[in-house]
């Protein structure tokens, strides 16, 4: 991908602890005026950058941007994230990765937003983000499966999400299918549509919603959610969670292409929340309750009821 200008003064600056106008203008073959311009708008951005004469430019501080530049200096992926569309402030950022799926974006297009005004949960709720203190991004993905394990990209992307936030050393667990919890409340969620054409998976939109610097939530989910600061007191930048996520993503989505979900299923049982524990699960006919056995080779739920071990292909814990 070809840098911007303002890319380049950045990879320039992270390079040494000085650099000097003039050998950057010099560089980037530009003026010293133009790069004395892009150092306010990388300033108002949010980039912390200190000058004097005599040395000339110092980057101090990259803040907790979620912009393209500041994802890729983690970002060690061969395909996913390498086309990033970055937003201030978005309704849904589900809504413009579809778009960019219609309009033929390459696979590892990652739409990712700062405020997202109207966020999507599943089955018509609502995702609850404050201005940037969470994450909220959408990666486009068009694997060659049969539609029905479309769904199981959630598993895989729960995964690596867990995967990804323990290297951080929070202690995450997955409620199935699509909730990331710390001490059994959620910091994040996962909403994976897809378009089809034909019988077959054009694209499939794999949403994901962090809580990262939240101290509170609104009424309603005050009880039920938490951040990674919140539950840790450590710091965190955005961008590094974004790369680690993607980084792990890619390496279990091949994984998924080649071996098939069968190969996640300990993986998996490993990250659980409440497995082998008495659960209450909610499908559309019917509340069952029982024992967590774990999941199958295809990502069903099983759950060891009165009546032996059930399986739910579609349906909802609740807790
Ligand atoms: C989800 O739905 O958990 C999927 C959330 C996906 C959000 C991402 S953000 C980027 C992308 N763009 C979008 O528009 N969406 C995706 P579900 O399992 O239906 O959970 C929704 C429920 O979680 C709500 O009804 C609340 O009870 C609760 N909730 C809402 N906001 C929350 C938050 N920030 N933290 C924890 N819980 C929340």
């Amino acid at each position: 991908m070809a840098h911007s200008v303002r890319e380049q003064i950045l990879i320039a600056l992270r390079q040494r602890t000085w650099y000097s106008g003039q050998e950057l203008a010099e560089t980037l073959n530009i003026s010293r005026t133009a790069i004395w311009k892009h150092m306010q708008t990388l300033k108002e951005e949010g980039y912390q950058i200190i000058s004097n004469k005599k040395q000339g430019y110092q980057l101090v501080d990259e803040g907790d941007l979620l912009t393209p530049i500041a994802i890729e200096q983690w970002l060690t992926t061969a395909r996913l994230g390498r086309h990033i569309l970055h937003f201030e402030e978005l309704d849904t950022t589900q809504r413009i990765a579809h778009e960019q799926a219609q309009q033929q974006a390459q696979e590892g297009t990652l739409v990712v937003c700062d405020h997202q005004t109207n966020g999507r949960g599943q089955l018509g709720r609502t995702w609850h983000e404050a201005k940037n203190e969470g994450i909220a991004m959408s990666l486009l993905v068009r694997p060659d499966v049969p539609m029905h394990q479309a769904g199981q990209l959630t598993l895989v992307a729960g995964i690596a999400l867990a995967q990804s936030l323990r290297t951080f050393d929070v202690p995450v667990t997955i409620k199935w299918p699509n909730d990331i919890l710390i001490n059994g409340r959620k910091v994040a969620g996962i909403l994976t549509e897809m378009q089809t054409e034909a019988d077959r998976i054009s694209s499939v939109i794999i949403g994901i919603g962090i809580n990262v610097h939240h101290e509170q939530f609104p009424e309603g989910i005050k009880d039920r959610a938490t951040s990674l600061v919140r539950e840790s007191g450590r710091t965190f930048r955005r961008a590094e969670v974004v790369a680690t996520f993607l980084n792990r993503f890619e390496q279990l989505y091949t994984q998924w292409l080649e071996l098939g979900f069968g190969s996640f299923v300990s993986e998996w049982e490993t990250l659980a929340d409440r497995l082998h524990e008495r659960v209450t699960l909610r499908t559309r006919q019917m509340t069952a309750s029982g024992t967590l056995l774990g999941i199958d080779e295809t990502g069903t739920i099983r759950i060891e009821t009165e009546t032996g071990e059930t399986r739910f292909h579609s349906a909802e814990l609740i807790y």
